[in-house]
């Protein structure tokens, strides 16, 4: 009957997976509206809704003052979000040309908090639609699942604002902005491997704006799309040489690909952190729930997970170990923050081994399979 139950649930919150803005308010009100669109090039990337939801107030925006977002994730991709504008309030969603305010690298880890961001000083005063986007990197290197919500705004502008016709401005889906995955155009950072360059992909931001991590995908950056003042373009044919694979001498054994990425875990229906780190390491792959929680940067938030989030698990041995972080040698890593990790294990170990081992066994008892995936094999 247990089992039966848990495989229900199971079931139940999968299909409440991904995730959405939930601040500002969307077109969509409250309530879920967490499921990819259908691709890069969908009318629907462009924005959910075709109009405004007019039971919701104007979001007002000042220009050079802070922005509050939140996003939402009920199933915590690994990949990467930006913010776009557009003053085509009256068009077709196909119609309506955008540009590019914000970079939101590694999204997920800020998943249901205030993250603040800044109106850039220049925006033109005005009604607007701020448009929020969502690639997840989770089958990297095959098709990236793609997200977006859109804002009705009123922008207020500053003392120097410059005109809306002197901004470049471009269609998010025709052509795309984005590759389809990390094979066709310039591709995609591999989540899996932290040590392999974390470039984020996509269009430059407008007017050279320098906040809110525009360097990110400024021109000349490798993930670059187009954008600034270039033509958008996130299909074009550049092989991006990550994807592809390493090249090897002739006589020599293919190397498997992606040999040096991560694992992740794909949360289950009654798992905890605590409860994954056990099955890692009954499975001689040691690693504790602070270190997944650190390697993920949920150190604030390591009690709330949901089904279908995805986790690097940084095992010994393994290339996203303390030990292979730190002896490192590659690029440097962004998000496994290994030095305060030493700590957090001081305080945590005796609980985590209780936690751990009561809920293995519920686990066990109740018959949840553990899924490992060996990332883009
Ligand atoms: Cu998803």
């Amino acid at each position: 009957m247990k089992f039966i139950q848990v495989l229900l649930l199971s079931f139940f919150t999968g299909a409440f997976g991904h995730g959405r803005l939930s601040k500002p308010l969307s077109r969509k009100g409250p309530g879920y509206e967490n499921d990819p669109v259908p691709g890069r090039d969908s009318e629907k990337f462009v924005c959910r809704h075709a109009t405004r939801n007019t039971a919701i107030p104007y979001h007002k925006v000042i220009a050079g003052a802070p922005l509050v977002l939140q996003w939402a994730f009920s199933a915590a991709h690994v990949g990467d979000c930006a913010v776009y504008i557009t003053y085509d309030v009256d068009k077709a969603l196909k119609d309506q040309l955008y540009f590019k305010i914000a970079n939101l690298l590694k999204c997920k880890d800020q998943n249901k908090q205030d993250v603040t961001i800044t109106a850039p000083p220049f925006l033109p005063a005005g009604k607007a639609i701020l448009r929020w986007d969502w690639w997840g990197l989770h089958q990297f290197p095959s098709n990236a699942e793609f997200y977006s919500q859109c804002v009705d705004i009123d922008i207020t502008a500053s003392t120097a604002p410059i005109l809306v016709s002197q901004l470049a401005t471009y269609s998010i889906i025709n052509p795309p902005i984005m590759p389809a995955n990390a094979k066709e155009g310039v591709g995609y950072r591999n989540p899996f491997n932290p040590r392999s360059d974390q470039f984020m992909t996509g269009p430059a931001c407008a007017n050279d704006y320098a906040g809110n991590s525009c360097e990110l995908t400024k021109k000349g950056t490798k993930g670059y799309t187009g954008g600034g003042d270039a033509p958008v373009d996130g299909g074009r044919t550049v092989m991006d040489p990550d994807a592809t694979g390493p090249t090897v001498a002739p006589g020599q054994p293919t190397p498997a690909p992606h040999a040096m990425d991560c694992e992740i875990y794909s949360v289950q229906a009654g798992d905890s952190m605590a409860s994954i780190a056990a099955k890692f390491t009954a499975a001689g792959k040691k690693v504790t729930f602070a270190e997944i929680c650190a390697a993920n940067g949920k150190q604030e938030t390591c009690g709330s997970i949901d089904v279908g989030d995805d986790y690097l698990i940084p095992h010994e041995g393994s290339v996203c170990s303390k030990a292979a972080i730190a002896g490192g040698g590659g690029t440097a890593s962004v998000d496994l923050t290994v030095n305060s990790m030493a700590s957090v294990d001081l305080t945590v170990n005796g609980t985590a081994g209780l936690v751990a081992s009561s809920a293995a066994m519920v686990s066990a008892s109740v018959g949840v399979m553990m899924t490992l995936a060996i990332a883009a094999l």
